[in-house]
């Protein structure tokens, strides 16, 4: 990728709207939109006005627009920035960005002015990946956590601690440099100190990951149980919406429903299955298994059965046959409006009790659901990490810390040196110290063209 090129792209999505921005970054981007402009001189105003003016193909007039200017290195991509206002039409905007590549432009690649506001210092890798986060959040929780990233939430503790250990790498090459006189110019102790603390944060952020991924990516929430037990009304229920088909013959739904379902500004990706039992035909067996495919890739289980039907044996063989490492239980004994008062209390202790048909309780079902999911109350401040890149540079970095405390009193200094550089190889790679071509290819090829 050419970074001296002048680029240019579609901001706003494509189809019809209002109106289309198009915007052009790059040395000559200025120049360029003179060059088809009908209006004041641009290349002679100050940066971070508009101007209304026409943009012109020869003699011909394609629209009427507002150019936004931003002059190097005050703009997102620290370059020259120029972004046209104009309606939102296709032809109008195919046109218009075909003028400026006939005029030197050329198209933007995916991500490629984010590419730029990182390569020119605006952003840092981690920023620049939750400007893609934010774009893409579509809860309140994933849009907070996103924005707690792009202002530098997370890159800023890292690269403190990053800092830190570059001064004991340091001091340890300069060991190197006098082996023969077997000096220790970094402090052992404060070293250990440091990797210590370097590993508390470490170890933290790691853990954090589950909590960023739910909040990110959504919850996968199972809703499974034996035919005919009001699964499917519970999920129309906590919709609030006739969602999936409800009927008394057991074995109604047989591919699996899901919607999403947000509570507290959490996504919940409620799925809907059918009931598990000795399937009656092949068609729905495959719905059992998908039942079961379901079960094991959620963080969550709501496990329903028909209150009043259910046998003290069947329900224990259930609870036994569903349980699994890793994913989270809820059991919910449904049909409560068919109980007397001597069969509620018989219920489990831990189950929560329903009716889905009548809609009660239904509230505290989607508290637990929430508790089971979120288990800190959120501030919306914390740092969490939600990219699987960053999860995985991190326990990578904790697995050198881990050597280097190993060797720390043993080792050699040009062992313990090599760790340390892993480390912060690590480290920087989740800043963008430390990049490759492919890294950064892969990381700005998933963004939109004109981010
Ligand atoms: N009385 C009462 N009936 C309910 C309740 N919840 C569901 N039902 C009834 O139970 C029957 C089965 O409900 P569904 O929601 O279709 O059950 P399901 O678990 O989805 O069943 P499958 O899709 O066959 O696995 C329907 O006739 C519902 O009206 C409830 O809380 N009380
Ligand atoms: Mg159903």
């Amino acid at each position: 990728m050419n970074q001296s090129d002048t680029i240019v792209a579609l901001a706003t999505p494509n189809g019809i709207g209002a109106i289309g921005v198009i915007r052009l970054s790059g040395a000559d981007a200025i120049t360029i939109a003179q060059k088809v402009w009908k209006g004041k001189d641009l290349t002679k105003q100050a940066s971070h006005t508009l101007h209304f003016g026409r943009i012109m193909d020869g003699d011909m007039e394609l629209d009427e627009v507002v150019a936004s200017l931003f002059v190097a290195p005050r703009s997102y991509t620290r370059e020259n920035v120029v972004e046209i206002s104009c309606h939102g039409s296709n032809y109008i905007i195919e046109s218009i960005i075909k003028l400026f590549i006939k005029n030197g432009a050329r198209s933007a690649k995916a991500g490629e002015f984010t590419l730029r506001a990182f390569l020119n210092g605006q952003l840092d890798l981690s920023q620049a990946e939750a400007v893609a986060d934010l774009i893409a959040s579509n809860s309140k929780a994933s849009q907070q956590i996103a924005l707690q990233q792009l202002r530098g939430g997370f890159s800023s503790q890292l690269q403190s601690l990053r800092d830190q250990l570059v001064q004991f790498a340091s001091l340890i090459e300069l060991e190197l440099d006098f082996a023969e006189e077997d000096v220790e110019f970094a402090n052992r102790d404060q070293l250990k100190k440091l990797i210590h603390e370097i590993a508390k944060v470490i170890g933290s952020l790691i853990q954090s990951f589950e909590l960023g991924n739910a909040i990110k990516n959504g919850v996968n929430t199972v809703i499974a149980g034996r035919p005919n037990a009001g699964k499917s009304t519970l999920l129309n229920a906590l919709l609030n919406e006739e969602r999936a088909i409800v009927s008394h013959i057991p074995g109604t739904t047989r591919d699996t429903i899901e919607e999403v379902l947000n509570i507290k500004g959490i996504n919940f990706r409620l799925i809907d299955t059918a009931g598990i039992r000795e399937a009656t035909d092949a068609i729905e067996q495959i719905g059992v298994q998908r039942t079961m495919e379901k079960i094991s890739q959620s963080a969550l289980l709501l496990y329903v059965f028909d209150a009043e039907q259910i046998t003290a044996e069947e329900l224990n063989s259930d609870l036994e046959s569903l349980q699994k490492p890793g994913i989270a239980m809820l059991i919910v004994a449904n049909k409560a409006d068919l109980l007397n008062d001597a069969q509620l209390a018989a219920l489990p202790q831990n189950a929560l009790i329903i009716s889905a048909k009548e809609k009660q309780h239904i509230d505290e079902v989607k508290q637990k659901i929430y508790a089971a999911a979120i288990k800190e109350q959120l501030t919306g401040h914390e740092t969490l990490v939600t990219n699987i890149r960053h999860l995985e540079a991190l326990q990578k970095t904790e697995e050198a810390l881990i050597r280097v405390l190993d060797g720390i009193d043993t080792v050699t200094s040009d062992f313990l040196s090599m760790d340390i550089k892993q480390a912060l190889h690590y480290l920087g790679e989740i800043t963008g110290a430390v990049t490759t071509d492919d890294l950064l290819e892969n990381i700005f090829s998933r963004f939109c063209i004109g981010k």
